[in-house]
């Protein structure tokens, strides 16, 4: 269980009761909410320190009340207290809360006032222009855009919260001594960065015992669908899981053809029919005879294919390349050697200089670019020209005393509504590496963003363009800028886009990957972890460069220290 689902939980609890509007509890709210950040921001997995023996009630903020709850979820997934609150809220009001702009007391106006109960109400409210009277003109277009952005990802997940899920059931089928084998497929092999539903393989010795089995798992709410093939539930939070079951000599057929995408399965089919085979999810047929099954290794060998990785498969020119033999040799989690865009305690991060760095030792790195906020951005406090200048002594000694470690002083600078950037640019030339980052003013015209962007590329102090669309899933749409111009910049000037790994960001997008690559831009993979264990999400960096087509020497990270110095020394 991941910190993120214990403070969730609490979350919920405090938006709820926040939305009841029950006053004498305004306490309570604030001690939830307070627990759900302290939990949230914790470096280490709490699971973890409560299976040594930790008391979560020695947490600041955390009391025994809070304690007894936390060993709650951590044995059952939730929370009784949530249970109950969720049975007093009428329909489904914290779905609100998903909006941009909405919070519990907007969410409770709206419900007070309009009768509004779910996402569906308040659409068609703000739809008929019946917001305007209670919030504003100017409230009801940006719930109605916030609301457009939100249906883009609807009812989809972030790859994140899948992957977590996906581990924790793994958990479960693993003790299942019937299923001999399991894997999920869809959109979670192929890494996507958003997933519709679960779909899990399951070879059993036993299928009605196996599925007897799995719908023991605690949180699943609901069972859709239960039959000898196919057992479909849904998780509490609204997750959808198919588990399918599939003998094991077609094990390979069947994760091929539910792990998609259907667009590539349809391209792969008529390459089959080409040469005279039929395939399906139970395997490639010659006729009557079935040739290959077992494993996809195998199907794609008849086909006279390389195994195409999952990430490539999105009908996006893959089966022609690996007919030609020119399938990318796909980057892979350790072919990194540093993470360049990291937060600390100095602003908005939860975890010191040194707690960093014994992290990116940990994990087999090189190198570690500290790069902390700017002023600009005021809510993570970040720093001045003098505070930054401090900031940096401090990286600066620690670093010195490190045997074959390079810790960076950098800066995560803002690029300014004109393209200036937020910091002095003599400091930033002395500085080891400046990721540039967008961060306030969204909207402009864009030939306007387009100049901003180009001034900031041509600034000549910046290392690397953060997150170079600022999109939020679900919460904001991407930067409008002229993309073939921006990239042509960088690549003239010697400045590298970023791969923000964050899960809700995943910026550069997969497609713009291969474009850069293609305009000769260098990429760099980021965690932008604001806490030591935070370096992990880098993970998901990687997936979107693989679905990127990237390969290890198209990322600067790959270097090793010492290439990466001689980079330094040309680039500037
Ligand atoms: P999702 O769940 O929306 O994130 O995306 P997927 O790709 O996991 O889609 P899903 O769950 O509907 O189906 C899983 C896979 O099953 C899909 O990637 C390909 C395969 N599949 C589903 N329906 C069809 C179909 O009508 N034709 C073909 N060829 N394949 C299909
Ligand atoms: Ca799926
Ligand atoms: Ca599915
Ligand atoms: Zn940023």
């Amino acid at each position: 269980m991941e910190n993120s689902q214990i403070a969730t939980v609490f979350a919920e609890i405090a938006d709820i009761l926040e939305i009841l509007g029950e006053q004498d509890n305004a306490f309570r709210i604030r001690s939830y909410r307070n627990a759900a950040r302290t939990i949230d921001a914790l470096p280490d997995r709490l699971a973890d320190l409560v299976a040594g023996g930790k008391d979560p009630a020695d947490l600041p903020g955390i009391g025994t009340s809070l304690a007894g709850k936390i060993h709650e979820i951590l044995r059952t997934g939730t929370c009784g207290k949530l249970k109950e609150l969720r049975r007093q809220l009428p329909g489904h009001l914290p779905e609100l809360l998903q909006v941009k702009g909405i919070g519990p007391q907007t969410c409770k106006r709206l419900h007070d006032k309009l009768g509004i109960k779910s996402l569906k109400d308040l659409k068609g409210a703000a739809e008929r222009g019946k917001i305007s009277a209670i919030l504003g003109e100017k409230a009801q277009q940006s719930i109605l855009k916030g609301l457009a952005t939100l249906e883009a990802v609807s009812g989809r997940i972030s790859i994140e919260k899948a992957t977590v899920a996906v581990a924790a059931l793994g958990r479960h089928l693993q003790a299942i001594a019937t299923i001999r084998r399991w894997e999920a497929a869809g959109s979670c092999r192929r890494r996507c960065e958003t997933i519709g539903d679960l779909d899990i393989l399951v070879d059993a010795s036993d299928r009605a015992k196996a599925a007897n089995d799995i719908l023991h798992y605690a949180p699943i709410e609901r069972i859709l669908a239960r039959g000898d093939e196919k057992v479909s539930v849904v998780l509490a939070g609204g997750l959808q899981v198919d588990f399918r079951f599939v003998k094991p000599d077609a094990y390979g057929a069947a994760l091929m053809y539910f792990t998609g995408s259907k667009a590539h399965n349809i391209r792969l089919r008529k390459r089959a029919q080409a040469a005279g085979f039929k395939l399906s999810e139970y395997g490639l047929f010659k006729g009557e005879k079935r040739v290959a099954s077992r494993s996809e290794k195998d199907i794609h060998k008849a086909l006279t294919l390389p195994w195409i990785p999952p990430e490539l498969r999105e009908d996006r020119g893959e089966v022609d390349a690996a007919a030609a033999g020119q399938l990318p040799a796909l980057i892979e989690r350790k072919d990194l050697r540093g993470d360049l865009h990291t937060h600390t305690n100095a602003t908005d991060g939860a975890s010191t200089i040194e707690q960093m760095v014994a992290a990116a030792r940990e994990r087999g790195y090189q190198y570690l670019a500290i790069t902390d906020h700017s002023k600009s951005v005021t809510v993570a406090h970040g720093l001045d020209e003098k505070a930054l200048r401090k900031h940096v002594g401090r990286i600066r000694k620690a670093g010195e005393g490190l045997k074959r470690f390079w810790l960076l002083a950098g800066v995560e600078v803002d690029i300014l509504r004109d393209g200036r950037l937020d910091i002095d640019t003599a400091l930033l030339a002395d500085l080891d590496w400046v990721v540039g980052s967008v961060h306030s003013v969204f909207e402009m015209p864009e030939d306007k963003m387009t100049e901003r962007l180009l001034r900031a590329v041509e600034s000549g102090v910046l290392d690397c363009i953060g997150h170079p669309f600022s999109r939020l899933l679900g919460q904001r749409g991407p930067l409008r800028f002229d993309v073939d111009r921006v990239f042509k910049a960088c690549a003239q000037a010697g400045v590298c886009l970023e791969i923000n790994a964050q899960p809700d960001r995943l910026d550069l997008p997969d497609v713009y990957c291969k474009r850069a690559r293609q305009m000769g831009v260098t990429l760099v993979i980021s965690s932008d972890s604001h806490k030591a264990t935070g370096l992990d999400l880098i993970d998901y960096g990687v997936g979107v460069a693989r679905r990127g087509w990237l390969e290890k020497k198209d990322v600067l990270n790959t270097r090793s220290a010492a290439e990466f110095r001689r980079y330094k020394k040309v680039s500037r």
